[in-house]
């Protein structure tokens, strides 16, 4: 399984969940794949896709999934402690596991440590590993109303390499603000 196909296998399992994915070829592929009011690409930095997540849930009533890369989580691994113990609901953390930051060139991570054990030991409701299209769509229906959730999908490198997302930021939160109902608005009164 390749990135493609994991997104892919990804947006046929997705309801009208809010997305946030990280920055990187992942958001580059959802975009191409995907692309939705409810999505939020988080263009800059690396490891924030789950903690963004994470406060949008709280600010939200609908069901939120995180789309990260292993290089984006263990650049902040706090972040599953954060989860597991803020125990949001209707929460799903899936990480696309190649083993490297492909992004930038294909520098290896220490992802083989096993990111979804780190989950379990965290507190996450459920957890699950997959290796191909068919068990990630499995580990997907899994979730459940299981909250929070971490479904490892272990990836190959390689694949299509998409263009930039072609959206602004402004239009990127925009339209994700309204779709979630008005964090932004919300925020900005505080
Ligand atoms: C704080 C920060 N450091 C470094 C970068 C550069 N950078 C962008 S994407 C990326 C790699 C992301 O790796 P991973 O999450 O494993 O996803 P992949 O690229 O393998 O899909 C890096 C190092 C950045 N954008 N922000």
């Amino acid at each position: 399984m390749n990135r493609q196909q994991a997104i892919r296998a990804i947006s046929s399992w997705l309801t009208d969940e809010l997305v946030v994915s990280c920055n990187g070829l992942i958001s580059r592929e959802l975009a191409s794949a995907h692309d939705r009011p409810g999505n939020f690409y988080m263009l800059g930095s690396m490891g924030l896709a789950s903690s963004i997540a994470l406060g949008v849930s709280k600010a939200s009533q609908k069901k939120v999934v995180a789309i990260e890369g292993d290089g984006n989580l263990l650049m902040n691994l706090n972040t599953l402690a954060t989860i597991a113990t803020e125990k949001p609901g209707g929460f799903t953390h899936i990480v696309l596991d190649n083993n490297v930051y492909e992004s930038t060139g294909g520098q290896g991570t220490r992802s083989s440590i096993g990111l979804d054990g780190m989950a379990k030991a965290a507190g996450y409701m459920y957890v699950a590993r997959a290796s191909d299209v068919g068990g990630l769509i499995a580990a997907l229906d899994g979730v459940k109303g299981k909250s929070p959730a971490f479904v490892l999908a272990k990836i190959d490198t390689g694949g299509s390499a998409q263009p930039r997302v072609p959206l602004p930021p402004q239009v990127i939160r925009d339209r994700f603000s309204k779709e979630a109902g008005g964090l932004h608005e919300r925020d900005s009164s505080i």
